[in-house]
Formats: C-alpha cells, structure tokens, sequence
C-alpha cells in the first residue's frame, strides 16, 4: 500500500495564516499559541511542502522599521533555501485593522484607498524579493450590510482601478512575469461581498487594461457557501485559462465560512476536483487554505497539515483507480457520447430526427455514481 507520504512535486501550499490562526473565533479567545511566519516556513519545508502563501503582514509585522523588515526578509530567504521551500503568493492583510473597517479599495474615503494600495504596493517589492510572482487580492472587507450607505457600482469602478493601479506600478518596475489574481467569497467578514464568486471575478477581469495578467484564486468553502457547486466553477475558471490558483478546504453549504480540513466534508465533490485538476494537468500548486480545529493545541496544528496533504494524495490515487477502472470507463464513453460537429444549417434543417428515439438512450447515472461511491468507499 502507498505510503501517501508528500513530496516537493506534489507541489503542497500552505498559507501561513493557516497555521498561525490561534483557535480565535467572534465568541471565544485562541486556543493555541502565536507562531512566527520565519517559524511556519521552516517547518512547512520540513514537511516537504513545496511553497507557503502570506499576507505580507504574516511575515513582517507593519510595525516594523525599515531595517527590521530587512532583516526578516534576508532570514526568510535563508530558511526557503535551507529547507527547499518557495513563496508562490503575497498578497497583504487589508481587512484586519479597524481602518479597514467599511472597505479597502472600496472605501469611499480616498485616504483608506491610498493606505491600501501602498499596502499593496509593499506586497508586490516583498514577493518580488522572494522570487514570488503572484499577489492575490482577497477583498474581505469590500462589501457592505448597509448598502445605502455605499454605492455598488462605484464599488466595481474601484475594485477595476485599483487592480489596474497595480498592473500598472508592476509594469513600471519591469517585475517580469508577475500576475494579479483576485479571491472570490459571497460574504463574511461582510454581509456581502462585491466580489462574491468566479463569475464576477471574470466579468471584472474582462473589463481591465491588461486582462491577460490578472486570473481568479478559487477556493472551494468560498462556493460552498454561496450553495454552488466547487466542481463546477473550478471547471469554469480552468476552461478559460484562468484558474491563478486554488485554495483547498471543506465546508458545508450555505454556512459561516467553516474552513474545515480539505476532505472533512464533502468527499465526492472534492474528489470531483482533484481529478478535474490531475486529469487537465492543472500545473500550479496544491493549497490548502484552511485551519486546525479550534479543539487543536498547537502540536496537533501538524496532524491538520499531514492530514490535508495525506486527503489530497489519497484523493489523487483514487482518481488513478477511477481512470484505469474499465467497467467505469466503458459506461463513460457511452455516455459522454462522441464529438460530432454540426452539420450545415440547411443539412441540419432537413434532418429527421425523432425526439422519441432520443428519450430511449439509457443514462446508467444510478450505475455510474454507485460506481464512483464504491472507488471512493475502498471496495473497488
Ligand atoms: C478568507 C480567505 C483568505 C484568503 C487570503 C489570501 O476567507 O480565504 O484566507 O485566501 O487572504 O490572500
Ligand atoms: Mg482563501
């Protein structure tokens, strides 16, 4: 039997924040120590994680002087070399402190929208620094309960100028290759969002000076708690060319955002993404954007990690055995039909084609998703 044990190729992320969340929630005090971002790295690399993501902010305190931040970056590039690990994504935290309160880049006061974007702009030099060529925007505070208090299309208007903004300075500073992403989420910490799922995200992207840099990170809870369905939507953002990255996790549906271990929940859906992933080749990285149960003392943070990466290897082999099944494979080539191009208007015009006919075709769905239980339950 496979050992499951992650290795450097698997390409396994995690954000720091995963593993510095303390336990905190709106109700209760943390249940588990502090941890620098220097200490995450470390012990990431260790564990054959391939890359960490951050806030800037989780590595560097703002507080910081000049030299001090300095310092943390030389030490941190130490430790990425020491133990073989790379930062695939800085963005910063721009919804934490209280200036952030009524919005970021959508706040309509422009000075909130001038710190945030020079919040960014450190973001973007960080990442550059560290080899990193992704800043991910995740706008948690861009939203409103009071919506006659903000003016949504405005909203959008800023959301579009700051990415734009943005673009712009990377392009100033020749940081080559360097790409934008934004995060969707339908809500919380804000009643709603602006930017609440990857449709939006690509409705926006269409509408920018340079749509070709900027792409959409999805995370699955983030649909889930919009009720739709995560297959579906990573599917979308893949077809076009657009999926930046992907934040691995589990959720129930139409909930508070659980951000549950990846596999905790939702077993099938998921398993549905990760051969959507591993059957298009998907090349970017595993991240897994989630914390340790509130339960967990800070050891037991590491049963979190082992356990997400250890889900998704499983998940990856499960989907080999799906693939190589020829009972399933044959009832999928019957259903999935042949690529037949349409003929001519006029051709097709004077087709007959029998309705009744169609309706005979057997569909085999309660066979073909008994089947996928089965691989999924060990049977098979
Ligand atoms: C919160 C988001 C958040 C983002 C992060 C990325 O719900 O998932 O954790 O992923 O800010 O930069
Ligand atoms: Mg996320």
């Amino acid at each position: 039997m496979a050992d499951y044990q992650p290795q450097k190729s698997d390409k396994f992320t995690f954000g720091l924040w995963t593993i510095q969340n303390t336990g905190r929630d709106p109700f209760g005090e943390p249940t588990r120590g502090p941890m620098t971002g220097l200490d995450v790295i470390a012990e990431l690399g260790k564990r054959n994680v391939y890359s960490y993501e951050m806030h800037v902010e989780d590595l560097i305190p703002v507080t910081s002087s000049a030299s001090e931040a300095e310092q943390i970056i030389r030490e941190a590039k130490k430790r990425m070399t020491d133990y073989d690990i790379k930062c695939t994504n800085c963005g910063s935290n721009v919804f934490g402190h209280p200036a952030f309160k009524d919005g970021a880049l959508t706040s309509h006061d422009p000075r909130v929208r001038q710190y945030t974007m020079q919040r960014y702009l450190w973001a973007i030099d960080v990442a550059e620094q560290l080899g990193c060529k992704l800043c991910n925007l995740w706008w948690g505070r861009d939203g409103a309960e009071v919506d006659i208090a903000k003016d949504p299309m405005e909203a959008v208007k800023r959301l579009r100028e700051g990415l734009n903004y943005l673009q712009a300075y990377i392009d100033k500073q020749g940081y080559k290759n360097f790409r934008l992403a934004m995060e969707p989420k339908p809500n919380e910490p804000r009643g709603d969002i602006y930017m609440p799922t990857a449709g939006h995200g690509l409705a926006l992207i269409a509408t920018l000076n340079k749509p070709d840099n900027c792409g959409i990170v999805l995370e699955l809870a983030h649909t889930r708690m919009a009720g739709l369905n995560a297959y579906h939507e990573v599917a979308q953002v893949l077809e076009v060319g657009k999926l930046a990255g992907i934040h691995l996790n589990s959720q129930k549906p139409l909930r508070y955002d659980q951000d549950l271990r990846f596999g905790a929940e939702d077993l099938k859906e998921i398993f549905l993404v990760v051969k959507l992933l591993e059957d298009s080749k998907w090349p970017g990285t595993r991240s897994f954007d989630a914390h340790a149960y509130r339960t967990a003392d800070r050891e037991e943070v590491w049963d979190f990690v082992n356990g997400s990466m250890r889900t998704y290897l499983i998940l990856r082999e499960k989907v080999q055995r799906f693939n190589a099944d020829a009972e399933i494979q044959g009832l999928l080539k019957d259903l999935c039909g042949t690529q037949q191009p349409l003929s001519s208007h006029d051709q097709l015009k004077a087709s007959p084609i029998s309705p009744d006919e169609l309706t005979k075709k057997k569909l085999h769905h309660e066979k073909i998703d008994q089947l996928l239980q089965e691989v999924l339950m060990g049977v098979r």
